[in-house]
């Protein structure tokens, strides 16, 4: 293999949420380049796809020999991550969500011997909700002080890392990003006649549907759009609250106007019928979905919590409120679909910031020059105006 070309060991969650989304797609992108990626998960990454000569996955089995009252899987992984990289000879593991992986991987490294280095990614409530919880935040803490490098995805989740864990090694910035060849306003005319007539506009909110969404304000925002604009909500997703919306929707008359869709492979092609992404989440470390909406040329109205400011720029790509406030974010939306030339110039920047600040190539390659650096080869520049153009 070709000295520049690293073996890569990616851990993430397979099954859900955008780190895992972020992790498998990274690890495509970086096999695309001729890294060999072997991804050690409980299960195929959803996102995986197809067959690429470049990786490879391993399966992480848990003993659940009788004495267990909870079979081991931290510890099933960690072994499994020391196996893997004896026997592949791997340069380095990356793992995505500090818990438990960054710590699976510490005790990976102590038990391959070797100069294997780890690199953790922090997506969110790894650190926002996790690090605050007394019975795992040294472990956190244990986690990130031993990895050689350590990424998060916003600078507002390096600084709540910072006070919450009072870290102060290096945090490097490695934004979330989509794939533009997947991620663009794709030709959904006709799909999107399915749902609304020609003079209604449509609502999009995609989430897992945990508390830290908000989903009622999606209610509620949308609710109040209703009196002043013809329109229908889209839900894509499912998740504990997924219930308690039905029944909000219902108490609230609203069953006709609101459709839930359920999970959804084909992503870029829904969000193209959109014209307004709804995320008012109360906590959000990066808020993937509304870079999901972008590159398809769709304005996100939401929250200005956590991580969403980098990413929506207020005025220009989208519409940010105060947590909870409802009422200015169903004013913005409103504003925005009433607006033919407004809605044109957000959705225009909206497709030249998704291309050029969280363009794929661009991204991966910061995240192999954070490669490079802790194996301490030479580190190859970015040139930015060659890989993404606006
Ligand atoms: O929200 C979670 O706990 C799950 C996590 C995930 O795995 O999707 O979401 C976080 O990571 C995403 C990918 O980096 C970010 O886009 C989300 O903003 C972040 N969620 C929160 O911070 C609530």
């Amino acid at each position: 293999m070709n000295s520049d070309r690293l073996k890569i060991g990616i851990t993430c969650y397979p099954s859900l949420g955008g780190s895992g989304v972020v992790a498998t797609e990274l690890g495509k992108l970086l096999a695309e380049k001729g890294h060999q990626v072997h991804f050690i998960t409980h299960s195929v990454p959803f996102r995986l796809g197809k067959f690429h000569k470049n990786i490879f996955y391993h399966e992480v089995e848990v003993n659940d020999y009788y004495v267990f009252k909870y079979p081991p899987y931290d510890l099933s992984l960690a072994s499994k991550m020391a196996q893997v990289a004896k026997m592949e000879q791997l340069d380095l593991l990356h793992v995505h969500y500090a818990v438990p992986h960054a710590v699976c991987a510490f005790l990976a490294k102590e038990m391959a011997g070797s100069d294997l280095k780890v690199i953790t990614t922090l997506h969110g409530t790894d650190i926002t909700v996790l690090g605050q919880d007394e019975s795992l935040s040294d472990m956190i803490r244990l986690g990130i002080e031993r990895s050689d490098a350590v990424t998060a995805v916003s600078q507002d989740l390096i600084r709540e890392t910072r006070e919450l864990l009072s870290i102060d090694k290096p945090i490097d910035l490695a934004y979330n990003f989509v794939d533009k060849r997947v991620y663009y306003p794709r030709d959904v005319a006709s799909m999107r006649r399915d749902f609304v007539k020609p003079d209604e506009k449509l609502l999009l909110h995609i989430s897992n549907f945990r508390p830290v969404k908000r989903i009622g304000d999606v209610v509620d925002v949308f609710a109040k759009v209703l009196r002043q604009v013809p329109s229908k909500l889209l839900f894509v997703g499912e998740g504990p609250e997924l219930s308690k919306t039905i029944c909000k929707v219902k108490e609230m008359g609203l069953t006709d106007r609101v459709i839930f869709a359920g999970k959804q492979d084909d992503v870029a092609q829904v969000i193209s019928m959109a014209d307004v992404m709804l995320l008012p989440s109360e906590k959000e470390s990066f808020g993937l979905v509304a870079l999901e909406g972008m590159a398809c040329g769709v304005p996100t109205v939401g929250s200005n919590a956590g991580g969403i400011p980098e990413l929506i720029t207020h005025g220009e790509t989208g519409f940010l409120a105060g947590i909870g406030d409802t009422e200015l974010m169903a004013d913005y939306a409103v504003r925005l679909l009433q607006d033919d030339s407004l809605y044109e110039a957000m959705s225009k920047a909206c497709l030249d910031r998704a291309r050029r600040t969280f363009c794929n190539d661009l991204i991966t390659a910061q995240y192999e020059q954070i490669y490079y650096r802790v194996l301490g080869r030479p580190v190859p520049e970015i040139n930015i105006n060659e890989m993404c153009q606006a």
